[in-house]
């Protein structure tokens, strides 16, 4: 039996996992729920996930949630290529950083991203433009750590796969603005370009995001 993904579309949480689905060529089926008539919050889904949310893999039985722990078990258990460093500093500054993107800013993303999903009359500007500034101010961080590197750990991994669903978010909600942040702007650019990013080129309707 081979993996199955349980996702939704648009779901950030479930990009993160098919996009190292797809970099280690693993075969995989997609079971894609409607969160909008509740699919995640029905008994069978449950069992599997108890936080009634997408995603969840089944690999041959074995069921596991949280986007990021799902890439670490598959990046633990399908090695090739590896997309994490042997080197242990490597691995906790790359978690770090994802925490930084995911945790550390959550708020702010939050606080734009229901704005966005606003109708475009609906949307208030003061709200914007502080929460685009603030996000942008936050989003140095993550421009320095990139130093002089094409993706975040040297060579791509993992922390680019888990921070790319929020940055690509950013960039549409216009948070991700040059000139302060050239070389987030040349990583979304190089994210862009690899294959397993590119299937999601239409699924970026911000009004819809999730
Ligand atoms: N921390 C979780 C977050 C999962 C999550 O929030 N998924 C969203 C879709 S992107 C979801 O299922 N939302 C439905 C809900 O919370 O009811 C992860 O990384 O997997």
């Amino acid at each position: 039996m081979g993996i199955i993904l349980y996702d939704a579309v648009p779901s950030a949480n479930s990009e993160r996992v098919r996009i190292v689905l797809e970099e280690k060529h693993l075969p995989y089926e997609r079971v894609t729920l409607n969160l909008d008539n509740g699919d995640h919050k029905r008994g069978e889904f449950l069992k599997m996930n108890p936080y009634g949310k997408v995603p969840v893999i089944n690999d041959g039985g074995k069921i596991i949630f949280e986007s990021c722990i799902i890439n670490e078990y598959l990046d633990d258990k399908y090695s090739y290529p590896a997309l994490m460093p042997r080197d242990p500093y490597l691995r906790a500054r790359g978690r770090i950083l994802i925490d930084y993107a995911l945790i550390h800013i959550h708020e702010p993303y939050w606080t734009l991203r229901a704005e966005m999903r606003k109708q475009e009359v609906d949307r208030d500007r003061i709200v914007l433009v502080q929460g685009r500034h603030k996000l942008t101010s936050l989003l140095q961080y993550l421009e320095s750590a990139l130093e002089d590197q094409e993706y975040f750990l040297g060579k791509f991994s993992l922390t680019d796969i888990d921070v790319w669903p929020r940055l690509s978010r950013l960039e549409a909600y216009g948070a991700l603005q040059l000139p302060t942040l050239p070389r987030l702007a040349g990583w979304l650019t190089r994210m862009k370009m690899r294959p397993s990013v590119q299937i999601f080129a239409d699924s970026l309707r911000v009004a819809e995001e999730l």
